[in-house]
């Protein structure tokens, strides 16, 4: 396999909301010992990450590096709306810690101009020896980059790529296209198979916490040029994915992960706890698609 695949790294959280260290390494081993991750995404949407304190994301990277070690690649999301803090977490993470790639969500909220989306990321990079991918997610943060846009990003040379969680594939192809040397990795699972044929270098997302083994499968079909299989397997990981959204993404995530011996612990509030009705669903989840 030539593309690579990473979980977006969940957070095990207690049920007072405190973060559950044995639980998250638990998760990390899980997408290592039994997925074979190529890598991780830590401390993206899936994690949680936005709901938390600077501490604990902290405590997150440093127990996903000491878990993980050299064994799976790991990208350390490190963007905030405090620029300070983004920055501290970027010393934290390349200069404590040692991870190699950093990321940034496009900081939100208050319709930042692109010269000051373009300061964002030039001040988060200037001072660590690492490379940054862009975390592009406009359905959650309402900011869209245009093409121009990433080719002023991508002046710089340490902006390497970009996770592209976004369902433009006109915009994707025009920057396959014209970036053939940036990295972009595909953030929206249930749209792997056009995304590949698109020419993306991997995929980042949730839902490979649970299904890996399919998305794997899915990648190496389609690297060996049979199209059809490729087809299939996205038909039924969108089966999945449908029966995951409609019975709650993150907490269904977490109840699956459990169902297979992984403390994955609850979401954090205001996301509710799981009702007895969604652990049911998950259980069906579970026994219909992953056993
Ligand atoms: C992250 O954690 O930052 C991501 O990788 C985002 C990608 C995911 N998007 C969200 C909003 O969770 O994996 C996707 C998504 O969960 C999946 O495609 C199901 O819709």
């Amino acid at each position: 396999m030539t593309k690579k695949l990473y979980s977006a790294l969940l957070t095990s959280f207690n049920a007072d909301g405190s973060l559950n260290e044995k639980g998250t390494r638990e998760i990390v081993r899980h997408n290592i010992d039994v997925n074979h991750i190529d890598g991780l995404y830590v401390g993206g949407s899936t994690g949680e990450n936005f709901m938390l304190q600077t501490a604990t994301k902290k405590r997150i990277f440093e127990i996903v590096k000491d878990e993980a070690g050299d064994d799976c690649d790991l990208i350390a999301q490190v963007g905030s709306i405090d620029l300070q803090e983004s920055k501290e977490l970027a010393n934290y993470v390349v200069n404590d810690l040692g991870y190699k790639t950093i990321s940034a969500v496009t900081p939100f909220y208050y319709n930042f101009s692109f010269p000051e989306i373009k300061y964002y990321y030039d001040e988060i990079v200037k001072d660590v020896d690492a490379n940054l991918i862009v975390y592009s997610i406009p359905a959650l943060t309402g900011v869209s980059l245009s093409l121009d846009n990433f080719a002023k990003l991508f002046e710089n040379p340490k902006i390497i790529g970009v996770k592209y969680t976004n369902a433009d594939f006109f915009l994707l192809e025009r920057l396959r296209n014209r970036f053939p040397d940036k990295k972009i990795l595909f953030g929206t699972d249930e749209m792997l198979l056009p995304a590949l044929s698109l020419g993306v270098d991997g995929a980042i997302g949730s839902t490979y916490n649970v299904n890996a083994a399919r998305a794997q499968s899915e990648i190496k079909a389609f690297e060996a040029g049979d199209m059809k299989k490729a087809l299939d397997i996205q038909h039924q990981t969108n089966d999945l994915i449908s029966a995951i959204l409609n019975n709650g993404l993150y907490q269904t995530i977490k109840l699956l992960l459990q169902d297979m011996g992984v403390a994955a612990g609850y979401t954090k509030e205001p996301m509710h706890k799981p009702t007895p009705e969604m652990e049911s669903v998950a259980h069906d989840i579970y026994n219909k698609y992953l056993k």
